[in-house]
C-alpha cells in the first residue's frame, strides 16, 4: 500500500518514514517545534497576527520594456536596487514590464524617478503570461516628484500578480522625451510566513552523521527554495520540506551517490513543490559543486 521507507521496510502508515528504527525514543505526531525547523525560529514561533512582511519581489526579476532601451540605461537598471541606475527610453509611452516570478499577493508599488521627476504612469499586473491586465495605480495625473528619500508610493489591497508593468505616459515637471526610471519596486509577501525545514534521518553509526545540511533562504521567500546536502558516501536518502502547518512534501527518497547535492523547489506552491534533486548534469550521473 505505502512505499518503503527508509530502511527498506514496508511502512505502515503514509506518516511511517522509518523514524521509530532511527530513535530510541517514543516516536509520535506532534506539531513541529523550533528544534524541527532551525535557526529561524530559535527566537519562538512567528506571531501570527503580525503583519505579513513585505519584499521587494521586483527586484533583480526579469524584464521587457515597449522599445529599446537608451544602451547605457538598459531595462534592468530599474528593478537593480540601486537608485543611481536606471532605465530610460524614448519617446512616451513606454512602458517596462517585471516578472515576478511567481503569483504573489502584491500591495504597494513604489516608483523612484531620474532627476526626482515627477513622472505620469500608470501600473497594471496580471496572473498569467497570456492573461489580461488589471490596473492597479493610476499616476496619469502625478504632479507628486518621485525621489529616492521619498517615492512616488502606492498602496492597494492585495491583488494577485505576477507580470507588473508601469506605462510611462508623461511628466508634470519636464518637458524632455525621456521616460527615466530609477527603480520600479513591487511590494508584497515574500513567502515568509512559510518556514520551511529539510532534515535528514538520524543515522545510528555510520557515515551519515557527517552529512551537513542548508535550507536557503530559511524561511525560504521569493518563489524559490534551494536545499544543499553534502554525502561522504553513497547513501539511503530521504528528505522532507515542512511548511508551517505542517504539511510535507518527500523531495527525495532513494539512493544517492557521494558528493555535494543541491535540490531546487519552488516556495510558492504549499507544501514546497520540489522538482529536481540531485546533481545529473546533461543527464549523467556526477558530482557537482556549489
Ligand atoms: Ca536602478
Amino acid at each position: 500500500m505505502y512505499p518503503l521507507d527508509i530502511d527498506g521496510q514496508t511502512r505502515t502508515s503514509s506518516k511511517d518514514a522509518g523514524a521509530d528504527e532511527r530513535i530510541t525514543g517514543t516516536v509520535s505526531n506532534r506539531p513541529l517545534d523550533s528544534m524541527d525547523v532551525g535557526p529561524a525560529w530559535l527566537g519562538g514561533p512567528p506571531d501570527p497576527d503580525a503583519p505579513p512582511a513585505l519584499a521587494n519581489l521586483a527586484l533583480n526579476k526579469p524584464v521587457t520594456v515597449s522599445s529599446a532601451p537608451q544602451p547605457e540605461n538598459p531595462a534592468t537598471g530599474a528593478v537593480d536596487g540601486d537608485v543611481n541606475t536606471r532605465w530610460s527610453a524614448s519617446v512616451y509611452p513606454q512602458w517596462l514590464e517585471v516578472d515576478l516570478g511567481a503569483v504573489y499577493d502584491i500591495s504597494r508599488t513604489e516608483v523612484v524617478c531620474l532627476n526626482d521627476r515627477a513622472y505620469q504612469f500608470t501600473i497594471q499586473s496580471k496572473t498569467t503570461s497570456g492573461g489580461s491586465y488589471t490596473q492597479i495605480v493610476n499616476r496619469s495625473s502625478n504632479t507628486t516628484a518621485g525621489s529616492a528619500a521619498s517615492p512616488i508610493t502606492d498602496n492597494f489591497g492585495p491583488v494577485a500578480a505576477r507580470y507588473v508593468r508601469i506605462t510611462v505616459t508623461g511628466a508634470a515637471d519636464y518637458t524632455g522625451t525621456w521616460a527615466s526610471i530609477a527603480e520600479l519596486r513591487v511590494f508584497g509577501e515574500s513567502g515568509s510566513s512559510m518556514l520551511m525545514a529539510a532534515k535528514l534521518p538520524e543515522a545510528t553509526g555510520h557515515e551519515a552523521k557527517e552529512v551537513a545540511l542548508q535550507v536557503y533562504p530559511n524561511p525560504i521567500s521569493g518563489g524559490a527554495a534551494t536545499v544543499k546536502y553534502s554525502l561522504p558516501n553513497a547513501e539511503k536518502v530521504q528528505i522532507t520540506a515542512y511548511n508551517m502547518n505542517g504539511q510535507t512534501q518527500t523531495v527525495f527518497n532513494g539512493r544517492q551517490d557521494a558528493g555535494n547535492i543541491p535540490c531546487a523547489g519552488r516556495s510558492s506552491r504549499s507544501p514546497p513543490a520540489f522538482t529536481s534533486c540531485g546533481c545529473r548534469p546533461g543527464g549523467r550521473k556526477s558530482r557537482c559543486g556549489w
